[in-house]
C-alpha cells in the first residue's frame, strides 16, 4: 500500500522525545515541520533542515500526516481542539502517553473530524529511537498503519495490536506496571542490604543474576494461569510461600517493608480464601478486572 498521506511529517511536541522523533526523520530525510508550544525548542531541529511552524494552524495543515508527542491526554486536547477541522483527511499519529480509555476518546474525537486516529506507545528512552533496540506498540486505524509503515519503522520496531485504540496504551502500561513493581522490590532489597552498610552497587551486582534467571517463572505461572488450575503438583504453596518473615526482617532492620507488604497482603487474603495449598499464580485472582 502506498502512503496516501506523502513523505513530509508535522510533528506536534519537541521535549525529549518529540526532539528525538523529529531528527530521526530528518536523518532519513524526510521532509520535516515541527511545532511546540515553546518555540525555541525547534532552533536544534531548524538548524538540522526542519521547519519551524509559526503556529499551530500552519503545523497540521503543513503534511497530511501529523505525529503528536506532548505531555498528556489534556495537552493534545490543548493544543489540537483549535485545530482539529482543519485537518480533516489527515492522519494523526499520537505517541504521548495516555490511559486505554483517554486513547479511546482521542479516536473518537479525531474520527468526528475526520481525521484517521493511530495511536503509539513508545517502549524506549529518547536515545533509543532509531536503534534496533527500540520498540513502539501502535493500535487503531490499521490503514494508517500499513500506509505510514516507512515513517514509523525509522524510529523503531514497530508492532500493530489491533483496531482497538487503546490497546498499545494498555500493554505499554501494563509492562510499566510489572517494571515499576519490580523495581520497587530492588529497592527495598538495596535498603534491606544497606542497612549493614552494603552498597547498592554492590547489592545491585548481586541481585541482578538472580533476578533475571527468576523471570524464566513468568512462563510457568502464565501456563497456570491461562489454564485456571492453581492446583498443578510441583509448585510451591501460599502457605509456604508466606513472607511475613520478610516483613518482619525489613521492620527489624528499620527498613520501610511497604513493597513486600503489599505482596504479603495479596498472599494473606488468598490463604483467608481458603487456597494456602494452591502456588504463587493464586494471586492473579485477587488481581483479576473480573475478580469475584
Ligand atoms: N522520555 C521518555 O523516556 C519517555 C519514553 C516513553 C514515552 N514517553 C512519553 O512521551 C511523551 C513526551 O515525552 P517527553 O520525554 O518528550 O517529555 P518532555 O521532554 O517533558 O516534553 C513534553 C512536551 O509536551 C509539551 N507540552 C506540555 N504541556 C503542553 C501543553 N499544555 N500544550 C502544548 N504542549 C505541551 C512541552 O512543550 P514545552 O513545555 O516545551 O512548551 C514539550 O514539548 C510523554 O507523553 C511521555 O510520557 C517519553
Amino acid at each position: 500500500m502506498t502512503n496516501p498521506h506523502g513523505t513530509g511529517v508535522t510533528v506536534l511536541g519537541l521535549g525529549a522525545m518529540g526532539s528525538a522523533l523529529a531528527a530521526a526523520l530528518l536523518d532519513a530525510d524526510h521532509e520535516t515541520t515541527v511545532w511546540n508550544r515553546t518555540p525555541e525548542r525547534a532552533a536544534g531541529l531548524a538548524a538540522r533542515g526542519a521547519k519551524p511552524a509559526s503556529s499551530i494552524g500552519e503545523a497540521v495543515t503543513a503534511h497530511q500526516l501529523v505525529i503528536a508527542c506532548l505531555l498528556d491526554h489534556a495537552s493534545v486536547h490543548e493544543t489540537l481542539d483549535p485545530v482539529i477541522g482543519r485537518m480533516r483527511g489527515s492522519a494523526l499519529v499520537n505517541l504521548t502517553t495516555t490511559t486505554p480509555n483517554e486513547a479511546r476518546e482521542l479516536a473518537t474525537w479525531a474520527a468526528a473530524h475526520g481525521v484517521d486516529y493511530l495511536d503509539g506507545a513508545i517502549m524506549a528512552t529518547p536515545p533509543m529511537i532509531g536503534t534496533p533496540a527500540a520498540s513502539i506498540l501502535y493500535s487503531g486505524s490499521d490503514e494508517v498503519f500499513a500506509a505510514t509503515r516507512p515513517v514509523l519503522d525509522r524510529w523503531a520496531t514497530s508492532t500493530y495490536d489491533g483496531e482497538d485504540s487503546g490497546l498499545a496504551s494498555l500493554f505499554d502500561l501494563a509492562m510499566l506496571s510489572g517494571m515499576y513493581t519490580m523495581f520497587a522490590g530492588f529497592l527495598h532489597g538495596a535498603a534491606m542490604a544497606g542497612s549493614v552498610g552494603v552498597s547498592a552497587t554492590e547489592f545491585a551486582a548481586r541481585a541482578t543474576p538472580f533476578l533475571s534467571a527468576m523471570t524464566a517463572g513468568f512462563a510457568h505461572d502464565a501456563a497456570v494461569i491461562d489454564r485456571g488450575d492453581y492446583t498443578v503438583p510441583g509448585q510451591q504453596s501460599l502457605d509456604f510461600s508466606d513472607l511475613s518473615h520478610i516483613v518482619r526482617a525489613s521492620e527489624e532492620q528499620g527498613v520501610d517493608p511497604a513493597p513486600i507488604a503489599a505482596v504479603q497482603v495479596l498472599i494473606s487474603r488468598q490463604i483467608a480464601e481458603g487456597h494456602g495449598a494452591e502456588g504463587f499464580a493464586r494471586l492473579y485472582e485477587s488481581l483479576r478486572a473480573d475478580r469475584a
